[in-house]
């Protein structure tokens, strides 16, 4: 029986020396110290033994069965290490390779355009004002010196929503209500920026929403020289210290005289273009002196108070100012359009 017992175990050693897996290792312990293994099956068969043989025997049996044991384990934890170490080796990560470029996102190239005319006109003094988009009829138009009936109603077709509400179809209504905030006491000079609705059908030029910046100055003794001064400011910072500005007559219902601005064209120097179609000059903005009509409407006395206004339309001058050939760029938000006027 002791060389039964010894005979196994140098067996078992054998094959757990040979074994290359896990799973090999498992089939030896179940046939080897398993209930129905040779091992146990010695065990049971004590009973035929004498009184001195079977301590020896038990005790042979039992010393067996630990030397398998812990040579499973240690050819277990030795198979692990192994199995560990080629998973790591297969996994080799190289942290020195460059990361792969993130998509950062950008202000929109409107967004950059109004906030570079809002910081010019905040360094000359102007406060920012926003308003609502869906004004009231009175605000939009009747105090603008635009009575119903009047033609610049038809002619701007509005998006109404009731009799009394609709789109607003310029920005010109946050100003009137500035100045009935300032209850007609004290001067106005702000600008305001922000969308604006009209019944357009949309292609390269023209959008059914677009933005608007307009400008207001009101105080005692305002004259066109300032307007023409600010004006003057705006564009030589905007486009360019060499570029010159010339005031034209013009018409609108709410200033008096009113003037439409162009800047000497970059193209040609003012030689002529296909830019500037031949004259030398773009036109940018329009304004003029407010009209006593609407000083008077939001409560400054046009004996005491004057000002001056202005509206300009910021794709416009986007458009102008990086040779962009559609309006619809700014709405399509085609990311290869955008990702241009990113700054680095
Ligand atoms: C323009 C042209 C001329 C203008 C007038 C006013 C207000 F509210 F003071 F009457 N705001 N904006 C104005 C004047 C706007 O845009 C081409």
């Amino acid at each position: 029986m002791k060389e039964r017992l010894q005979a196994l175990q140098a067996e078992a050693l054998t094959k757990v020396e040979e074994a290359a897996t896990l799973s090999d290792l498992q089939d030896i312990r179940v046939a080897y110290l398993g209930k129905k293994g040779p091992i146990t099956e010695v065990l049971r068969g004590m009973g035929k033994l004498s009184k001195e043989e079977r301590p020896v025997i038990g005790e042979l049996a039992n010393k067996v069965r630990e030397t398998i044991a812990n040579e499973l384990d240690a050819k277990k934890e030795k198979l692990e290490a192994a199995g560990l170490e080629k998973r790591l080796e297969k996994e080799t990560l190289d942290v020195t390779l460059p990361g792969r470029p993130v998509q950062v996102g950008g202000p929109h190239l409107l967004t950059s355009i109004v906030e570079e005319i809002e910081d010019l006109f905040i360094g000359m003094g102007f406060e920012i004002k926003e308003g609502p988009e869906v004004e009231t009829d009175y605000y939009n138009f009747e105090a603008l010196n635009l009575p119903k009936g009047h033609p610049a109603r038809d002619m701007q077709d509005s998006f109404y929503i009731t009799e009394e509400l609709l789109m607003r179809t310029h920005t010109s209504p946050v100003q009137a209500r500035t100045m009935g905030e300032y209850k007609g006491n004290k001067p106005v000079k702000m600008i305001c920026p922000g969308k604006v609705y009209r019944r357009d059908t949309d292609d390269a030029t023209h959008s059914h929403q677009f933005t608007q910046v307009e400008g207001l100055y009101v105080d005692k003794n305002v004259r066109m020289s300032d307007l023409k001064g600010v004006l003057n400011r705006f564009a030589k910072q905007l486009f360019g210290e060499d570029r010159e500005i010339r005031l034209r007559p013009s018409f609108f219902p709410f200033t008096e005289p009113s003037v439409e601005m162009d800047i000497s064209c970059k193209v040609c120097n003012g030689e002529g273009c296909s830019v500037c179609k031949g004259t030398g000059w773009i036109e940018i903005l329009g304004g003029g002196m407010v009209h006593p009509r609407v000083l008077e409407m939001a409560g400054y006395d046009p004996k005491v108070y004057n000002g001056f206004a202005f509206g300009m339309g910021p794709e416009r001058i986007a458009m102008l100012k990086y040779g962009v050939d559609d309006i619809r760029h700014f709405y399509t938000n085609d990311v290869r359009f955008l990702q241009q006027y990113h700054k680095a």
